[in-house]
């Protein structure tokens, strides 16, 4: 079927920045954490526009959001596509929002055309993406996948220590959570759009990414525990300084992540919380979160194990306290090659540039692949920056990616 979209990208681009506007932050900074009044105001707006579109919608009991285009064989496993609506906390508007609007718009696409998907198109909002409120990343599709258990999830604590279950119910999700997994074989394809989170796109001025493979991510926890006391009155020798402890460890990582030789592995320590966080007392606990990432599985798994063997070492010179938590520690995604050829053809299609490439970021399609073949489609974004207010993708970058997204769903539906 020769289809030629005539996209209207300027509504889309009008619906990104209205959803951007529902942030904690003050616009253009946008935060919106899972479960907070902002992310809840943002549901009720895509659900919104899912429903003008003429799509069913329905939600999971944790707020996974299913919006169907019924196709002509509705007994037939759908084609999905979608992503996020939930940030970090000062970040920007692009981050999973192109995946959720643009997977909207690609279908609208479809839909102007008089284009019939034989099997059904799901778009999929999915929850928690971000790992700001409960410390662990792709909450709905872990669940969704069978990879976090209903007791696991109930187990989570934010920082306020509330709950899943209380936060859920407030929110108005019910139902329950042994129904959010789901079983291979419930979506037939499941295609993600997303920014590259990355400089290459734009860099060698490509228009759209066929992602081959995901990064494998891991979060390991640290608890140290060392002496308080007066900053001014307890001397240097003797002094058992947390945050001191801390500092040692955060460039052990560094050196550990730069020390592979590969430039696919990355270490990060995005949180550090001390106690009791006042200029004059020494801190005597310290909790960080650390992000440890690489393609390779093995090679990232030799970085966590160094970290832990400096916290062994550290705790011993320093006298302090040094527990560690695996949060999560997953393997990496290969993306589908029948999806990444109609990708392919769709790029052609559309005369739009395209690179095969990995993700270094994670995204919920790492845990789509565990119940479907997945892939997903790149777009670039200036300067490759993400997870910041700064964040950027042009129209034209946007309209490339919803062009391709739309050919390619038209031709997994056929
Ligand atoms: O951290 C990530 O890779 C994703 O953006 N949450
Ligand atoms: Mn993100
Ligand atoms: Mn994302």
């Amino acid at each position: 079927m020769e289809l030629r979209p005539t996209l209207t990208i300027d509504r889309l681009i009008s619906e990104l920045n209205a959803l951007a506007q529902i942030s904690e932050a003050e616009p253009p900074v946008v935060t919106r954490v899972v479960l907070s009044d902002a992310d809840l105001r943002a549901r009720v707006y895509v659900k919104g526009l899912c429903r003008e579109a003429g799509l069913e919608v329905h939600e999971d009991a944790i707020g996974n959001t299913f919006a169907r285009w019924q196709g002509t064989e509705p007994d037939l496993a759908p084609i999905a596509t979608g992503s996020h609506i939930d940030a970090i906390p000062n970040a920007g508007l692009y981050d999973g929002c192109v995946g959720v609007l643009g997977g909207l718009d690609a279908i609208r696409v479809l839909q102007q055309l008089g284009f019939k998907p034989r099997r059904s198109i799901e778009l999929v909002v999915f929850t928690a993406e971000e790992p700001t409120r409960f410390g662990i990343g792709c909450l709905g599709s872990r669940m969704m996948a069978g990879v976090l258990s209903p007791e696991q999830a109930i187990a989570l604590r934010d920082k306020e220590g509330r709950g899943l279950e209380e936060l859920r119910s407030q929110a108005g999700f019910t139902g329950s959570l042994e129904a959010v997994a789901l079983s291979c074989g419930r979506f037939h394809q499941f295609v993600e759009l997303h920014i590259e989170q990355g400089p290459l796109l734009e860099q060698e001025s490509i228009d759209v990414g066929l992602v081959t493979h995901i990064a494998a991510p891991a979060s390991m926890r640290i608890l140290i525990e060392g002496e308080g006391g007066h900053a001014g009155g307890k001397l240097m020798p003797g002094r058992k300084d947390a945050l001191a402890a801390a500092a040692v460890l955060v460039l052990a990582l560094e050196g550990a992540a730069k020390s592979t030789g590969a430039i696919d592995t990355v270490g990060t320590v995005g949180v550090c919380e001390v106690f009791p966080g006042a200029v004059n007392s020494i801190p005597s606990r310290v909790r960080l979160e650390t992000d440890i990432r690489d393609i390779d599985v093995a090679r990232r798994d030799a970085v966590i194990e160094k970290l832990k063997t400096a916290c062994e070492e550290v705790a011993e010179r320093r006298g302090v306290s040094i527990k560690t938590e695996m949060v999560n520690a997953d393997p990496p995604a290969t993306c589908n090659p029948a999806i990444l050829d109609a990708m392919e053809q769709a790029a052609k299609a559309a005369g739009k540039s395209y690179k095969r490439m990995v993700s270094r970021a994670y995204h919920d399609s790492l845990f789509m692949a565990r119940i479907a073949p997945v892939a997903m489609l790149f777009i670039p974004c200036r300067g490759g920056v993400s997870h910041r207010p700064d964040e950027y993708a042009s129209p034209e970058w946007i309209g490339s990616g919803v062009h391709v997204l739309s050919r390619t769903l038209a031709t997994l539906s056929s």
